[in-house]
């Protein structure tokens, strides 16, 4: 997929100010710091376009960015930044969760994990989450410059271990780095799949009406039962 625009829409502090729903959404979330702004960017090909923060919780308004005049990606505030300024950030938690339920142009979401760490409870907890709201998502490991690869590889599997009880069928888990330019076309075959599933719904023939249902179900992790919820907000 070529990337002909990317504009900086605006920013929301919760999904009442978000923009009008006409176009599909594609959003990215992690803990603080886990590398949202620097994916965006790189995916989007512009390194201005969101801003990139070494202080962890710098991102706290929902911010969006319409590319090609015809998808939108959402920068989401990091969650996991609790300390020192609670109520806010259980503020904007809250909108976070309301777009992730509520928002009705939200086509997928990129989940980032940090691929130079092991398993972080934060993150298996919002993964579960995620299952227990029936939220399309993907898993994004992120930073595999960080570690030897036989690290980043014992974390990925640590991490899809911890989660498999959740799902009869795995979420589908991609790796990147925005430091060497690495798994851009993986990430945006991602989101052309996702756009062609949501033109040929627009559009329906015999035959993509068919291809729909698959490639929803490719990104729509299936889930085994209710998992009991332990909510990050
Ligand atoms: N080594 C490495 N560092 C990265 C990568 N992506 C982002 N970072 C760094 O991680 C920090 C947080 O990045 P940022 O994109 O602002 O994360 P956000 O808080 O999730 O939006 C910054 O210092 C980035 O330079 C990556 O692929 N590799
Ligand atoms: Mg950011």
């Amino acid at each position: 997929m070529q990337i002909s625009s990317a504009i900086f829409d605006c920013s929301a502090p919760d999904l009442e100010a978000c923009p009008d729903e006409s176009l599909p959404e594609f959003a990215f979330i992690g803990r603080s710091n886990v590398g949202k702004s620097s994916l965006l960017n790189f995916l989007a090909g512009q390194d201005g376009l969101a801003r990139v923060s070494p202080t962890p919780g710098f991102t706290k308004l929902i911010n969006f960015f319409t590319i090609n005049r015809a998808w939108r990606l959402v920068d989401l505030p990091g969650y996991g930044f609790a300390e020192g300024a609670k109520r806010e950030s259980m503020r904007f938690n809250q909108a976070v969760s309301h777009y992730l339920k509520h928002r009705t142009n939200l086509c997928l979401v990129f989940a980032l994990i940090d691929s130079a760490l092991a398993p972080q409870e934060m993150d298996l907890a919002f993964v579960e989450w995620l299952a227990g709201n029936a939220v399309p998502f993907v898993l994004v490991f992120t930073k595999t410059d960080k570690e030897a690869p036989a690290t980043v590889q014992a974390n990925i599997a640590a991490f899809m271990e911890n989660i498999s009880a959740w799902f009869e069928r795995p979420p589908a888990t991609f790796t990147c780095s925005a430091n060497l330019g690495q798994g851009r076309p993986e990430l945006l075959g991602v989101i052309a799949e996702a756009m062609s599933a949501i033109q040929a719904e627009a559009k329906p023939t015999a035959t993509s009406t068919e291809n729909q249902t698959t490639a929803a179900r490719q990104v729509k992790p299936t889930r085994k039962s209710r998992p009991d919820l332990h909510r990050p907000w």
